[in-house]
């Protein structure tokens, strides 16, 4: 039972997508698309109510201290398969959704019962320490600096942006690229969900260069952030990650866009501070339902100027 009046526990959210799929049994599916180092499913939601369509995946929560992201994830579910609202109905008539509400489910049990802050995975990377942050671990481009020489990632274990002591050497990054190599051909949009400051940011994250299509991605971003805004005047600032942001390294959006060719990828960072209060990562529940009500919107707006450019 999820109520998006509080965060789930793992056992929570698991148990709602289960009950969802029995609801829905004839157009959902579930998917353990891997395993975490401490053994836990890795799973991934799907909603399809044809074939041949087009593709969306959403990674949520990989960063386990962002509660707020799986929380959303699971509010997006639970509106593709229940809303009223013809609108929402459309965004999955002619859609498949891939959905990976808990892309780190060992740290967010750690972050609920023991460490609140944490951030990374859960597997041992030293005498000391544990943790790689699965957002610089994998493969393309991995570990490489920008033009002003940022690395945007760390090879020191202990430190929260531990990329790995190799690319893709992590469990949970393997789970998401099995996913992309069963899906990737046929997806167009990529969402990784993360907390927090309100930024809509596309590719790339490891160069300061932009990437190809940098106009689509821009101009689907803008409507993103406009469709947001005007729910109820968040204002999310849209580019790409390295200049907008700053420098990271082989994290799942360049690693989608640039292994795997979907060429819609971004970050959402979502509610943490701003006129609302500044909580950071420890985002009120009371907040849940705003965030995920104003970042629906933004998605269904994104989704439809994808469509005007001829993708989905
Ligand atoms: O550092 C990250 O992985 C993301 N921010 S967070 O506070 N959620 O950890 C930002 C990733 C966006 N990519 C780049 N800035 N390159
Ligand atoms: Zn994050």
């Amino acid at each position: 039972f999820i109520d998006w009046d509080s965060y789930g526990t793992l056992a929570e959210i698991n148990a709602w997508l289960d009950e969802m799929h029995v609801r829905f049994s004839t157009i959902t599916n579930i998917r353990t698309v891997g395993t975490s180092h401490e053994g836990r499913p890795i799973r991934s939601f799907s909603i399809s109510r044809g074939s041949g369509n087009r593709a969306i995946i959403i990674e949520a929560n990989i960063h386990s201290r962002e509660w707020i992201s799986s929380a959303t994830a699971t509010y997006l579910i639970n509106e593709l398969l229940t809303s009223t609202d013809p609108t929402i109905q459309a965004l999955s008539a002619n859609i498949d959704w891939h959905i990976i509400t808990n892309a780190n489910p060992d740290g967010y049990e750690f972050s609920r019962t023991n460490n609140r802050n944490w951030r990374k995975t859960r597997a041992p990377v030293s005498a000391l320490c544990f943790g790689v942050d699965a957002n610089r671990n994998f493969g393309y481009n991995w570990l490489v600096r920008d033009e002003t020489g940022s690395l945007g990632a760390s090879t020191t274990p202990c430190s929260d942006t531990f990329a790995g002591a190799t690319s893709m050497s992590e469990a949970e990054t393997l789970a998401i690229e099995s996913l992309f190599t069963q899906y990737g051909r046929s997806t167009d949009l990529f969402i990784s969900f993360h907390s927090y400051g309100h930024y809509l940011l596309h590719p790339w994250g490891h160069t300061r260069n932009m990437p190809p299509n940098n106009a689509t991605l821009l101009s689907v971003g803008v409507a993103f952030r406009d469709a947001l805004r005007a729910v109820d005047g968040i204002n999310y600032a849209v580019g790409s990650s390295n200049t907008v942001l700053y420098a990271a390294s082989g994290t799942t959006p360049d690693h989608a866009y640039g292994a795997h060719g979907i060429p819609l990828s971004y970050t959402v960072e979502m509610r943490g501070n701003g006129v609302y209060g500044n909580f950071g990562f420890v985002l009120p529940p009371s907040l849940i339902r705003p965030n995920a009500i104003e970042v629906v919107a933004g998605l269904k707006a994104m989704i439809n100027e994808a469509k005007r450019l001829g993708y989905l």
